[in-house]
């Protein structure tokens, strides 16, 4: 139910179960867990998450949450969603979510919790959550106020409204929408694109933004310093001033 290949540095990773709108069982869940640890690999240098079909994934399997045999409500968030935010978060590269349909759920979240969020225009996102009783999860109470401040998260996630791609782009949750026809085409060249770039300074980024959410400006100036510190001492710092003064393309090894 899941598909990876690693092509030009990035890691394509499929949620795959298309006739059941990617949503997630046991199986998908534990599967897209082995995939992202196989993504801290240094041969990967930009991770991308999409699914197969019509959509992205509509949150959490729910046959399997009345299923007797199921792993039941007390496992469903520990073992199969939290790993998965906590991987996606910890991983040291850019992790593209490439929203091709309908999100929803656990699947718009974990879409959220991605670096870069794109989706197609016809995409949609959903905070089912509300309409069966549930809250949002998945790091939705996290990431989503963050993004689009607390009184538009709250109603999203209250009222489990559907909203467009190109609100989504509107209201800041995602980076941007692209046309259809041109929605993997240009998905794809932003993953190659960081995957061409110096990987160890988008490391630092990453981990710098994500420390600013927790901390004091002065204490976010010191980590900066230090981040500043050690990326200036990758090969690809050296090679980026060099290639400038050069006046030739950098050749970037992530290191
Ligand atoms: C599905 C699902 C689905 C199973 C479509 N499950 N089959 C955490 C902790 C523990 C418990 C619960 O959950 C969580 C986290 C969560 O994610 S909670 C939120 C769960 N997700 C939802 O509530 C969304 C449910 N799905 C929908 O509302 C619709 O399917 C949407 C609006 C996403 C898409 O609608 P349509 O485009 O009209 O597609 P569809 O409804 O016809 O779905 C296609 C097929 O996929 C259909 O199967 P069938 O055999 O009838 O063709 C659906 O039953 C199945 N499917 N979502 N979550």
């Amino acid at each position: 139910s899941i598909l990876f290949e690693t092509r030009n540095a990035v890691g394509y990773i499929t949620l795959n179960r298309p006739e059941k709108l990617n949503s997630f069982n046991r199986e998908m869940a534990l599967l897209l867990q082995d995939v992202l640890a196989q993504c801290q690999s240094d041969e990967v240098r930009c991770v991308f998450i999409t699914g197969a079909g019509k959509g992205f994934s509509a949150g959490q399997d729910l046959a399997e949450v009345v299923d007797p045999e199921g792993p039941g409500m007390a496992r469903i968030l520990s073992e199969h969603y939290n790993p998965i935010v906590m991987a996606i978060r910890d991983l040291q590269k850019p992790v593209v979510a490439a929203v091709n349909g309908v999100a929803a759920g656990a699947g718009a979240n974990i879409a959220l919790g991605c670096d870069i969020v794109v989706a197609a225009r016809s995409a949609s996102f959903i905070q089912a959550f509300s309409k069966i009783g549930l809250i949002p999860d998945s790091g939705g109470t996290f990431y989503l106020p963050r993004l689009i401040g607390h009184s538009k998260a709250s109603a999203l996630m209250m009222l489990g409204d559907r909203i467009g791609a190109e609100e989504a782009e509107r209201l800041g949750m995602i980076y941007r929408y692209f046309e259809d026809e041109q929605f993997m085409t240009g998905a794809e060249k932003i993953a190659t694109t960081l995957a061409a770039m110096p990987t160890t300074g988008l490391a630092y980024t990453k981990k710098a933004l994500q420390w600013s959410f927790n901390h004091t400006l002065p204490e976010q100036l010191m980590n900066e310093d230090k981040l500043q510190q050690r990326a200036a001492a990758t090969h690809d710092f050296g090679e980026g001033v060099q290639a400038f003064l050069e006046k030739r393309a950098p050749q970037f090894n992530g290191k």
